[in-house]
């Protein structure tokens, strides 16, 4: 079936333990709210809405360290986010997972690549995600998810589901960064993977970038996997999220974003992270989010 047509499977994550405040683990409710599934039926996309995960369940593991918040927690989640997106996609229908913290994207990669092995990534972000339990300057796992499915940092993770690395860094390409750690810069460097930040959105602007970064993803890959952080978008439009970064993507340039990669046809899944309704009680934020899963999903202007 052309990658335009494929129904979409929503996948809520209502889940925070990765981030360092609780808050995200209302943004698929928020986003539902906002109204997702109409959107989605508006463009003959419909598919089914996953059952959310047991709140329960995904918070039963208490174990933590300094360095790994919550890391039981999130391994709990990881596995069943992998097991459910594994599904999704076995079945033929495109995952659109909400989140939740980023952290949830561990389990998303995991997922996806044990039914596609050449996965190419666009990780759109006000932050690499890069870091590991050496680099981290917050313990917060969040911020370690990249890393972990290029096989940087604790075994736990970077082994989940049997495949590490999951992805190669010639098809991982950062777009919008513009708060990186110290430690996390060399990881960067260290890997190999491509990163536009928003001193390069700005220069030679953002069809270009995402141009670029499409080609990069497609290298050998049988399909792109969008991971969108809402973080990415400027706090001026998106200030519902748990670390906002100033200096962010406008409006056109993330719906620009999205809309290439429509165009590009080979996206074959997207997670969608950090709303934080709690930080945003008028709804703007996860509105904005489910433009943008809009343009992704081949709304147009004309
Ligand atoms: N790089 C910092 C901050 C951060 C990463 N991701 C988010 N914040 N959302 C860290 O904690 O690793
Ligand atoms: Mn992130
Ligand atoms: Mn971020």
């Amino acid at each position: 079936m052309s990658k335009h047509r494929q129904p979409v499977t929503v996948l809520p994550v209502p889940f925070h333990y990765g981030a360092s405040r609780p808050g995200a683990e209302g943004g698929p409710q928020a986003v539902l709210q906002a109204g997702l599934m109409e959107k989605l039926k508006l463009l003959k996309r419909t598919g089914t809405l996953h059952p959310p995960f047991e709140w329960q369940k995904l918070s039963r593991d208490r174990r933590s360290m300094e360095r790994m918040h919550n890391w039981g927690r999130v391994l709990t989640m990881s596995e069943d986010v992998a097991e459910a997106v594994h599904a999704i996609a076995k079945n033929g229908a495109f995952p659109l997972t909400i989140g939740g913290d980023h952290s949830i994207s561990i389990g998303t990669i995991a997922g996806l690549t044990q039914h596609i092995q050449q996965l190419g990534v666009i990780w759109i972000d006000a932050h690499a995600d890069m870091n590991t339990p050496k680099t981290t300057p917050s313990g917060n796992i969040h911020g370690m998810a990249l890393a972990a499915c290029l096989g940087l940092g604790d075994g736990r993770f970077t082994g989940l589901c049997g495949v590490n690395p999951k992805l190669q860094s010639k098809r991982v390409v950062l777009v919008g960064s513009r708060e990186l750690d110290e430690g996390e810069k060399r990881n960067i460097y260290g890997s190999g993977i491509t990163c536009f930040t928003m001193h390069d959105i700005d220069r030679i602007g953002m069809a270009r970038v995402m141009e670029r970064a499409i080609a990069i993803a497609s290298y050998g890959s049988e399909g792109i996997h969008v991971s969108f952080d809402i973080d990415s978008v400027d706090p001026g439009e998106a200030p519902g999220t748990g670390t906002p970064v100033r200096g962010g993507l406008n409006y056109r340039e993330a719906h620009l974003a999205m809309e290439m990669l429509y165009d590009c046809g080979r996206v074959t899944s997207a997670d969608v992270v950090e709303v934080n309704p709690l930080l945003d009680p008028s709804g703007r934020t996860a509105r904005l989010a489910v433009e943008l899963i809009g343009s992704l999903l081949g709304e147009r202007i004309l």
